[in-house]
């Protein structure tokens, strides 16, 4: 709690600046948390509700990667740092925004229980319907699945995830390596997954995952994939590492439909080849949607003149985030028809030959050049190796190789993927003075040979008031902090990838 953070600094007064252990810092840093809440609640009086506002606070999600604060913060993760989400901490192949999602322990790699697909003796469908009305993760090793037309209907909270790119006895998850492909008949979906459509049930989170395979041919009204939401709170589609192609009709579909409030996340994914729609959706009814579409390839799609990513929006508000996103060449009407009810912004994205149909959208950093694809009408959608979207995309948390990342859905060169089992006794953090005069920058050194994602610099009167947060320079190892902070005793909390690393007292004077 506060009080007793600022009895603990008297009592470092008093006792001089002995070292503070670090248990003493986790639970002192627990008890701050704690009464953030507390101080939530008595703001607003009795009447206010103690679970509302615990679930108000718990949707705050500074860092915009998915996760909201207070989960990452009782896992380890930082609330400031989008990295994180991408990444796998327990090594359980499940990355922390999918354990996020499902509600699972992202420091356990025994959390979810998983299911591997066995073909010869499993019933594809009827796998899928067990899993509704809990948490499914079902495994899928390399190999081409065929006919595995799946239509499920889900009546109460469901958590699904179908994860491809396994070797065959689920030993190593490789996606690249293990290429697993589902190849539809051409008559249904191949995933048709929807909550109840005379849905009085209560259906508040519907979730559906989908990583790391090549889908085609799937047939009917959808395409592929279809995914429907009505009337559900919380519905989250994710799409990782998936290339979606179909030479009869849809790539996918998602609709948002009577009040349904849909997160979409659409990320490292092709959407190419596809006879009408890459994807499509509709959000209709007084439902929301808040999409991210994150290093997306949308091409050649819509030879039978449809646009490549058509959504229609009626009633309903869209916020929409399109970064390093490729969308080119789709033969149709355009390449991306928004409805008129669209917020949002494109960056660093690459529009040849686009007449992109929207009102609200603004657009930053965007080109208009060749991507260089390697093979279009092979399916080869990789950059050549002087392709202007390498390096020209802009980072928003996802693992990357070079200097930046790329647009589109396939990044060229070994990719970097950031610790989370740094061994903080290997990092020594230095204060430079802690006597330090009022109006001189404050001085930090950092020692460390590990990669590192983020070191966090906070500052806290004696009050325990948060009184200034910085970032380490990685690059530097050093941060110099200005302050106007009046005469007194402060605390310096370092944490290392959102873990306490160290606490400094220091004076100004
Ligand atoms: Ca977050
Ligand atoms: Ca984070
Ligand atoms: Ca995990
Ligand atoms: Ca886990």
């Amino acid at each position: 709690m506060r009080i007793s953070l600022c009895l603990s600094f008297l009592l470092y007064a008093i006792l001089g600046f002995s070292q503070i252990s670090e248990s003493d810092l986790l639970q002192k840093e627990k008890n701050r948390l704690e009464n953030l809440k507390n101080v939530l609640l008595d703001a607003d009086g009795s009447e206010f509700n103690k679970s509302t506002a615990l679930e108000l606070r718990s949707m705050v999600d500074a860092d915009d990667d998915g996760m909201d604060d207070d989960w990452e913060l009782a896992n380890g993760l930082d609330p400031t740092d989008n990295r994180d989400a991408w990444t796998d901490k327990d090594g359980d192949a499940i990355k922390n925004m999918f354990e996020f999602q499902l509600s699972t322990d992202p420091n356990s790699p025994l959390d979810p229980v998983t299911t591997n697909y066995n073909p010869d003796t499993d019933d594809f469908n009827s796998l899928i319907q067990s899993g509704l009305g809990s948490i499914l993760v079902l495994k899928m090793s390399e190999g081409v699945y065929t006919s595995e037309n799946t239509t499920s209907f889900a009546e109460t909270d469901s958590r699904i995830m179908i994860q491809g790119g396994w070797n065959s006895d689920f030993t190593e998850h490789n996606p690249d390596k293990y290429i697993t492909r589902f190849v539809g008949d051409g008559t249904d979906e191949i995933l048709y997954l929807s909550s109840l459509t005379e849905a009085e049930n209560d259906l508040e989170t519907y979730i559906l995952i989908l990583e790391g395979f090549e889908i085609e041919q799937g047939g009917s009204t959808f395409g592929n994939i279809n995914f429907i939401t009505w009337g559900v709170e919380n519905a989250v589609f994710v799409v990782y590492d998936v290339i979606s192609s179909n030479s009869a009709t849809h790539g996918m579909t998602f609709h948002h439909w009577s009040g349904s409030h849909g997160k979409v996340f659409l990320v490292n994914s092709e959407f190419s080849g596809n006879a009408s729609h890459g994807f499509r959706n509709q959000t209709t009814s007084e439902s929301t949607g808040d999409w991210k579409f994150y290093n997306i390839t949308l091409s050649r799609n819509g030879s039978d003149g449809n646009p490549g990513f058509r959504s229609f929006t009626i009633n309903s508000e869209v916020n929409l985030d399109a970064t390093n996103i490729i969308a080119i060449n789709n033969l149709g009407s355009s390449n991306l028809n928004l409805g008129d009810t669209y917020t949002g912004t494109i960056r660093h994205s690459n529009f040849v030959f686009s007449d992109i149909s929207d009102t609200e959208m603004t657009h930053e950093n965007s080109i208009q050049q060749n991507p260089q694809f390697i093979n279009p009408p092979g399916g080869d959608y990789t950059l050549g190796n002087t392709s202007p979207c390498i390096d020209s995309g802009v980072d928003i948390g996802l693992p990357f190789a070079g200097s930046a990342p790329d647009m589109g859905a396939h990044e060229l060169g070994d990719i970097m993927s950031f610790n989370n089992n740094i061994d903080l006794a290997g990092i020594n953090f230095t204060l430079v003075s802690n006597l330090i005069e009022q109006g001189q920058d404050i001085e930090v050194v950092c020692d460390f040979d590990q990669k590192v994602r983020s070191i966090q610099l906070q500052i806290y009167d004696a009050q325990g008031r948060q009184v200034k947060s910085s970032a380490l320079d990685k690059r530097t190892k050093r941060q110099n902090i200005s302050n106007s902070f009046l005469p007194g005793t402060y605390l310096m909390q370092v944490y290392v990838n959102g873990s306490l690393l160290s606490a400094q007292q220091f004076i100004i004077f």
